[in-house]
């Protein structure tokens, strides 16, 4: 069992990321890199396209949100409870609940991911979330690890910039170079999770390995937030969730307390979430 150090809260505090090492053993990761592995080809197995065919957003990687509703192996990782129990630790929070979950597969000449901020995409406030980013096999320089901008989620900075490439309705602030200066890049080691905060701003790098990058991600919300703005997210939509109301329902259950091996089914009659990226 692993429990928080102080220094890992002061640091996530400080820096809006952290590093935790050890979480997972070899057989976890196996074993949940397999439920994952199963989930994503059941949604895109039969997408045949080359990389370079893809969209600009498919190029930075495959993403495949609310696994936990289709795959019941992936839910022991969604609702892991020491990963959530860090989590809220990290954050200060009594009780969290999932925004999603999502695999971030970055397929070998995959792009790299540009720089963002989470929290402007997401339309709930306050900005009172965290992401467990959990790469199966580590992460490297060159097989698309991610940098973090410390301390830049104590900046009052909330810049919604467009990373799918395709919205494009109206022009979209970017981070430019000398804003990410300061990136501090993560070579994350195998068994580790890496946890950042919804403001914090960060990327990827390009994957110029052979290899697929395997990441699954949970992101956690303090109950208690409520829809912010009115653009659609499958996460509220589906379960009529409106501006001010708290974002409670069974699309984003409580994640963290939970008793040992209780995991939520998946929601009825709420529709399903998109098969891959983040709109329908
Ligand atoms: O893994 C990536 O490429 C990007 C990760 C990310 O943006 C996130 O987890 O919020």
């Amino acid at each position: 069992m692993i429990s928080v150090a102080q220094s890992d809260i002061e640091k996530f505090d400080r820096d809006g990321f952290v590093v935790i090492e050890d979480l997972f053993t070899p057989a976890d990761l196996k074993n949940f890199g397999d439920a994952v592995d199963s989930a994503v080809r059941d949604r895109v197995g039969d997408d045949s396209r080359l990389i370079g065919e893809k969209s600009l957003y498919e190029q930075s990687f495959q993403q495949c949100m609310n696994l936990w509703e289709d795959n019941p192996n992936v839910r022991a990782l969604t609702f892991h409870q020491e990963m959530g129990e860090l989590a809220a630790s990290l954050l200060g929070a009594e009780t969290l609940r999932i925004w999603h979950d999502q695999a971030l597969y970055k397929e070998p000449g995959g792009r790299e991911t540009d720089p963002h901020q989470d929290w402007p995409l997401w339309p709930m406030g306050p900005a009172r979330q965290i992401t467990a980013w959990i790469p199966f096999d580590g992460s490297t320089l060159d097989g698309g690890a991610t940098g973090y901008s410390p301390g830049s989620h104590r900046l009052g900075l909330a810049k919604f910039s467009d990373i799918t490439r395709e919205i494009r309705d109206e022009p979209y602030p970017f981070f430019d170079h000398s804003e990410m200066a300061n990136l501090v890049w993560v070579e994350a080691p195998v068994g580790s999770v890496v946890f950042h905060h919804s403001l914090t701003v960060h990327q990827a790098k390009a994957n110029t390995t052979d290899q697929i990058r395997r990441v699954y991600c949970v992101i956690y919300f303090e109950d208690g937030c409520v829809r912010s703005r009115p653009f659609w997210h499958q996460s509220l939509d589906r379960q009529g969730i409106e501006d001010g109301q708290p974002i409670r329902g069974p699309v984003t259950p409580i994640v963290w307390p939970r008793p040992p091996g209780d995991f939520p089914g998946p929601p009825i009659g709420l529709g399903t979430p998109p098969k891959t990226g983040f709109r329908n």
